[in-house]
């Protein structure tokens, strides 16, 4: 189901989506910069739903072809969906949350080509210690992977079999996808051996830079790269810079906000992040996100509309993006779970948008009349 599109909360969009000086030439455009163009032109009539894993597993299924929990509660898939490349590093089949790496390039693949958008997280293992992404017993692993450290071949190794993954999104007809990528992330926390604690501003920067580097030398025009910390609250410009790899590094700019602690506690600090984020973007002509949100087996059959949603609408967002749901832990809308209605009105809002919202050709001008040149 196609909804009718009118520009309520779209206004603020559009003031920021002026701001953002992408490149507009079509012709000239790279496919990364043609998904950032329209990420941003896509702002003008709200925020894409996005959900992590959708295709692979719900609440009460896993592993059915076309299944999906947003089209089980709703009829239309999420407009993005993220997926994570945690185990690919070491050559596994499947990824940390088991799910087979072919199947995550297949299912992104089609996303892309029934008109979505997809972005990619990452959480390696810690290469020092052998241990998860989690592992944080010891401080000294970034400085292992910077040039001279005891594992820069490594780190070589592991980011070239990311680079030989992300290689093989192809089109049947060997055109290559675009994606958002999203590596190392929530950094000022420091649960992640990336974290805050666990290595300073310099290594930190450093780390975001050889493995962007490494992974633009070889697919240079298909990367949207989104940089995202976790909620923090108290953000200051200094503050924020300190690990901002820069503007000529970062197109997306995020925030994880999940609903751990209080409902007040969640709305003080998600709308300080939003309102800093969107200012330095506004500054900086960067689009913004909710690169990761929910709120975890929620109990509350009013949180879509009632907490996040009036907190989306006041900022030009491009897309939120849940967690994962399966039968133990979910964060998006699943059609067995209190939050079934509540999701139904989010969804009927005119500034959500889902699948069918994106696509060319359905009310939607994108400023372009072929879908050769919108999806490649
Ligand atoms: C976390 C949890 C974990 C999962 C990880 C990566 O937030 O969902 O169970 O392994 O994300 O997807």
């Amino acid at each position: 189901m196609f909804k009718q599109l009118i520009s309520a909360a779209a206004i603020v969009s559009l003031i920021a989506s002026c701001n953002y000086q992408g490149h507009t030439d079509i012709q000239t455009q790279t496919p990364a910069q043609r998904l950032e163009h329209r990420l941003d032109t896509l702002r003008q009539h709200g925020y894409m739903y996005g959900h992590q894993d959708d295709p692979f597993y719900g609440t009460t299924w896993a592993y059915q072809a076309d299944q999906s929990d947003t089209k089980l509660v709703t009829g239309d898939y999420p407009a993005l969906m993220g997926f994570d490349l945690g185990g690919i590093e070491m050559g596994d089949d499947k990824n940390l949350d088991s799910v087979p790496f072919n199947l995550i390039r297949q299912e992104a693949i089609k996303h892309y080509l029934r008109g979505g958008i997809i972005t990619f997280s990452w959480h390696p293992r810690n290469p020092l210690t052998g241990g998860n992404a989690w592992d944080v017993s010891d401080t000294t692993v970034v400085a292992s992977l910077l040039p001279g450290g005891a594992n820069e071949a490594l780190f070589k190794t592991w980011t070239d079999r990311v680079i030989t993954f992300l290689e093989s999104l192809k089109s049947k007809e060997g055109r290559r996808i675009p994606f958002i990528l999203r590596p190392w992330h929530e950094y000022n926390g420091s649960w992640f051996w990336w974290g805050a604690k666990n290595c300073t501003p310099a290594e930190y920067k450093a780390l975001w830079n050889l493995f962007q580097d490494r992974v633009q030398a070889v697919l240079p025009h298909n990367i949207v790269w989104s940089f995202s910390p976790n909620l923090q609250g108290d953000w200051t410009e200094a503050k924020f810079l300190e690990r901002y790899p820069g503007n000529d590094r970062v197109s997306l700019l995020g925030v994880d906000a999940y609903q751990w602690g209080t409902e007040a506690d969640f709305i003080t600090q998600l709308t300080a992040d939003l309102t800093f984020i969107n200012q330095f973007a506004q500054k900086h002509q960067k689009i913004i996100a909710l690169t990761e949100c929910g709120y975890k087996n929620s109990p509350d059959s009013t949180w879509w509309t009632r907490v996040l949603k009036p907190m989306l609408d006041s900022y030009p967002l491009s897309y939120i993006l849940p967690w994962r749901n399966y039968p133990k832990e979910h964060f998006g809308a699943a059609p067995d779970l209190c939050t079934k209605d509540d999701f139904i009105r989010f969804y009927q809002a005119p500034n959500t948008l889902f699948l069918e919202d994106i696509k060319p050709g359905k009310g939607m001008d994108l400023g372009r009349d072929s879908s050769e040149i919108i999806w490649m």
